[in-house]
C-alpha cells in the first residue's frame, strides 16, 4: 500500500499527499473499528479502488503527538508569532502559546514578525525579555523579506504549527513561503483546489523543503481547567535551573520568602515581565483549582 500524509479533511474526504500528488480518500471502516478519526498530519496507508478510482485510507500509522485544538497529528514544532506592532505585541498570549507547546512536548520557536514596523525600541524590548528563555527567536518581515530564509531552514522536514493572534501576519508568511514551492515543484495548491491561502480548518501546507506549515485559528483558547497550580513552573524553561533551590520545597515562587526564582530576576537570569505574567497565571490557575477542591 502507498503511504501518504493527510493535508486536510473536509466533509468526510481526506486529502492525502503522496509523491507530490494529492489523492482524495474516504476512510471507510476506520472510524467504526477503532473509534479513530483521521487528522491532518496523520501518516496513512491508502489504496485506490481499481473500478471507480476512489481512494480509501486503510490504516493510520502511530502518532507521535496529537493536538486537540487545532486537531492535528504529529506536530514537531510550534512557532509562536507576534508582531512588533500593529497589532501591539500581546506578551501574555505569547507566554500562553509557549506554555501550551511545553505542555504538549513540542519545540517552540518565537517569531517576532513585521519588524519593518519597529519604532526603534519595541523590538529590542521584546528580544531582551525573551532571550533568557532560550527559545530560538526569529525576526521577520514579509514586507522586507528579512528572516524568511532562516524561517525556511527551521521548517525543513517538520510539521510546524504557526500560532498567534489574528493580524500578526501568519497567512502572509504562509503565502510567501508556499509560493516558492509552487514555482519550484508545480502547482500543488491548485491540485487541492485552493487559491490564496485563507484560514478555516486546520490544514497542512506543503513547503518546498519537504516540511508543512499549519495555519490555525485555534490555539487561542488557553484552557486551564484541571491544572495543578504546581505544574505551571515546569513550562518555563528559564525557571528550571532555579527550581529546587528555593527555601520551601513546594515554593510557588509567588509569595514565599527566599525564592530562587525571584533572586534570579535580580541577577538578570529571568525577565521581570515573564515572571509577572507567570504570577498572574499562577493565581488564576490556583483560584480555579481551589474552587474545585474546596
Ligand atoms: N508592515 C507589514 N505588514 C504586514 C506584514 N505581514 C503582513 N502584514 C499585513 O498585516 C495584515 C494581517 O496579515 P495576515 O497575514 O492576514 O495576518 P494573520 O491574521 O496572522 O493571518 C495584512 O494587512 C498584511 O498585509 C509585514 O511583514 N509587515
Ligand atoms: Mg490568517
Ligand atoms: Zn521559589
Amino acid at each position: 500500500l502507498p503511504t501518504g500524509v493527510i493535508l486536510k479533511g473536509i466533509g468526510g474526504f481526506y486529502y492525502v499527499l503522496h509523491n507530490d500528488t494529492v489523492v482524495e480518500c474516504k476512510a471507510r471502516g476506520i472510524f467504526r473499528k477503532k473509534e479513530l478519526t483521521p487528522l491532518p498530519g496523520d501518516n496513512v496507508d491508502f489504496s485506490i479502488n481499481q473500478e471507480d478510482g476512489s481512494g480509501n485510507i486503510d490504516k493510520i500509522l502511530p502518532r507521535t503527538v496529537e493536538l486537540i485544538r487545532p486537531a492535528v497529528a504529529n506536530v514537531n514544532q510550534l512557532i509562536a508569532t507576534i508582531a512588533v506592532s500593529s497589532p501591539r505585541a500581546d506578551l501574555m498570549l505569547l507566554d500562553k502559546l509557549l506554555i501550551m507547546a511545553e505542555k504538549e512536548g513540542i519545540q517552540a520557536i518565537i517569531c517576532v514578525n513585521k519588524i519593518d514596523l519597529d519604532d526603534g525600541n519595541s523590538l529590542d524590548e521584546i528580544v531582551s525579555e525573551y532571550k533568557l528563555t532560550g527559545y530560538p527567536i526569529i525576526l521577520s518581515s514579509s514586507k522586507t523579506k528579512e528572516g524568511l530564509n532562516e524561517l525556511r531552514e527551521m521548517l525543513k522536514g517538520k510539521i510546524t504549527v504557526l500560532a498567534g493572534q489574528s493580524g500578526v501576519g501568519k497567512s502572509t508568511l504562509i503565502n510567501t513561503l508556499m509560493q516558492s514551492y509552487v514555482m519550484e515543484t508545480g502547482d500543488v495548491s491548485g491540485k487541492i483546489g485552493r487559491g490564496k491561502h485563507t484560514t478555516r480548518h486546520a490544514e497542512l501546507i506543503p513547503l518546498a523543503e519537504g516540511g508543512f506549515l499549519v495555519d490555525t485559528p485555534g490555539f487561542s483558547s488557553f484552557e486551564i481547567t484541571g491544572w495543578e497550580p504546581s505544574e505551571l513552573q515546569a513550562y518555563y524553561p528559564e525557571f528550571v535551573h532555579q527550581i529546587g533551590a528555593c527555601r520551601f520545597n513546594k515554593c510557588s515562587h509567588v509569595h514565599e520568602p527566599d525564592c530562587a526564582v525571584k533572586l534570579a530576576i535580580q541577577e538578570g537570569e529571568i525577565s521581570r515581565g515573564r515572571y509577572d505574567r507567570y504570577s498572574e497565571l499562577y493565581k488564576i490557575i490556583k483560584e480555579n483549582y481551589d474552587s474545585r477542591y474546596r
